[in-house]
């Protein structure tokens, strides 16, 4: 058995990467700003500094653990090193920390906490930069930045978009778009996985509740909510909850108490998704000598990635809405002449674990009678911030129920927020056999759990289909040079923007792989506990087909995105 020896303690370890894992493994959490598992190791913040026995200093994160290895992790040498980095970076930081969007969420914050500095001996010789608040979904103040790199290494190697990088040497480096443009103005897909892993208030999330409230207190208008499916199994984490604990019932019933007027599940949207798309696949499945699969079209930073890097694929990628979209405009024309009838102005709002969802409603694809289908989308991040400005006890309210008449949605709808979760609901819209057995089947197909990239078959008696399942924009490039490269085929492609599908989106608390997981789970738990598991059985999707979409279904539920 292999073992170190940490501050005196034998430690053993079999595959850690780095001797800071062991470390965590013997239960003393050091302190870093940089350092996530799935991300490569860059060492730059030097916080996770231990000696050795011959009184050297070493960064636990870049160094490989050895069988017999002697470390210490808490020496005078090393007490002075830390306070001295904390000095430094809080030196060259911007200190409004009451106003900064991660104030108490901030691992520089905590830090200075942690370690008890009661003051930065040196002056702020930085100039100060301007914000960059371009993107619809992003927020970049350099001011804040302790330049860790994270935000660049999952930016080019999780997503492989590139969007932002290291710029100039020395004491003027910084993080940069290419020519420093503004962020709109780049490829950046608006995943928000750059925010997600910032440990300071240097990249966020753009914030929208002020816009939110305003509306909410506007007697002359109509707040419409729709709850995206991930939500409910991430949100009560901010109130004590596990993660994957479906709390949808204590979120109506704080929505409500915040004013809202009328709160739906975009999983009904999700089940308008798939009669739509799976009608494609269909058709898809008739083309002979077809190259390219069907992709997915639901998730905006995908549809982002596709149009900037691949844009000869988008003509293969489904004209369907994604759901939050298609549900937008329904909503728009079910209120429509009850607005007119009471002088009022519906704002429809969407809560989603996403970041580019924003991006998405600001598109002008989605703007008909020149306003948004969705006019704000909040993340649940920015709606547990409602809850707690007004004091809301989530835990201690009484679950409630959705609004009439769109308060019926189907298991099919709700998985749609795990990886692969899109394709095992058109998958039970599109086998001929609909009997419970051949549900049970289908789960076992292979488009569950967190690999970042699933292929699975389906038999459909005249033909086997072949489908993609990835997560990841890395993920999905590999995938296309398989296919472009002729090494693949497939029929169905289901592209998700995050690591793990929506249960995993920037706007969501902060998760690692095991809390992500248990979200997953906890949609598909969902879906077992609803009577209605195919999205063709959804009543509420009959009756619109009869009525408010009848004719059009082409105007209200397809989108042609330009390219
Ligand atoms: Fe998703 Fe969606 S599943 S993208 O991850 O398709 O954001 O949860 O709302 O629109 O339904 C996000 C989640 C959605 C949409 C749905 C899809
Ligand atoms: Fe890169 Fe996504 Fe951040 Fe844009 S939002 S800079 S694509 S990580």
């Amino acid at each position: 058995e292999k073992y170190m020896i940490i501050d005196g303690e034998r430690v053993s370890f079999t595959d850690e990467k780095n001797i800071l894992a062991v470390i965590r493994k013997a239960g003393i959490i050091l302190p870093t700003f940089c350092y996530y598992s799935d991300l490569s190791i860059y060492g730059a913040c030097r916080m996770c500094v231990v000696e050795d026995k011959w009184g050297g200093i070493v960064a636990s994160c870049s160094t490989p653990p050895k069988h017999e290895m002697e470390i210490y992790t808490n020496t005078p040498q090393l007490y002075y090193h830390r306070k001295r980095i904390l000095e430094l970076l809080l030196a060259a930081h911007c200190r409004d920390c009451t106003t900064c969007e991660k104030n108490g969420k901030c691992k520089l914050q905590e830090l200075a906490k942690r370690f008890g500095i009661p003051g930065v001996r040196f002056e702020n010789t930085n100039p100060i930069r301007p914000i960059d608040r371009s993107s619809k979904a992003i927020v970049k103040d350099p001011n804040k930045c302790i330049l860790c790199g994270d935000c660049v290494r999952v930016c080019n190697e999780i997503q492989h978009v590139g969007a932002i990088d290291f710029a100039n040497r020395g004491s003027k480096m910084i993080i940069s778009t290419a020519f420093g443009r503004d962020l709109a103005d780049t490829n950046c897909v608006n995943c928000g996985q750059c925010a997600a892993v910032c440990p300071t208030g240097a990249i966020t999330i753009k914030n929208d509740t002020h816009d939110v409230w305003e509306a909410i207190h506007d007697p002359k208008k109509r707040v419409v909510m729709q709850i995206a499916p991930a939500v409910r199994v991430a949100i009560g984490e901010a109130f004590g909850y596990e993660p994957g604990e479906n709390t949808i019932g204590k979120l109506i019933a704080s929505l409500r108490k915040l004013g809202v007027d009328a709160i739906f599940d975009t999983s009904v949207g999700a089940d308008l998704t798939i009669m739509e798309e799976s009608a494609e696949l269909v058709e898809t499945l008739s083309e002979e000598g077809r190259k390219y699969p069907l992709f997915t079209s639901c998730c905006p930073g995908w549809i982002r990635f596709v149009e900037t890097k691949y844009p000869h694929l988008m003509k293969y990628v489904s004209t369907s809405k994604s759901p939050m979209e298609m549900f937008g405009a329904v909503i728009k024309e079910y209120y429509k002449k009850l607005d007119k009838e009471e002088g009022k102005e519906t704002v429809s709002v969407a809560i989603m674990p996403c970041t580019a969802k924003k991006y998405e409603a600001s598109r002008e694809e989605f703007v008909r009678n020149s306003r948004p289908d969705v006019d704000y989308v909040l993340t649940s991040e920015e709606v547990i911030g409602m809850f707690k400005e007004i004091g809301i006890r989530f835990d201690r309210l009484e679950p409630e129920a959705y609004d009439m008449p769109f308060s019926i949605y189907s298991g099919a709808g709700v998985i749609f927020g795990a990886t692969g979760g899109v394709t095992e609901a058109a998958v039970r819209r599109v086998v001929a056999d609909k009997s419970p057995k051949a549900l049970k089947d289908i789960e076992f197909i292979g488009t569950r759990g967190m690999a970042g990239t699933k292929i699975c078959e389906l038999d459909l008696g005249e033909r086997t289909v072949r489908i993609g399942i990835v997560s990841g924009l890395g993920n999905a490039e590999e995938l296309i040079k398989k296919i472009e490269s002729g090494e693949e085929h497939f029929d169905f492609v289901e592209v998700m923007a995050c690591p793990g599908g929506c249960v995993a989106g920037a706007g969501q608390p902060f998760a690692r792989s095991t809390e992500k997981r248990l979200r997953a789970e906890g949609l598909y738990k969902n879906d077992k506990a609803l009577q209605i598991k195919r999205s063709e059985n959804n009543p509420i999707v009959k009756n619109l087909y009869d009525d408010l979409l009848k004719n059009r279904e082409h105007e209200l539920l397809h989108v042609h995105y330009p390219g």
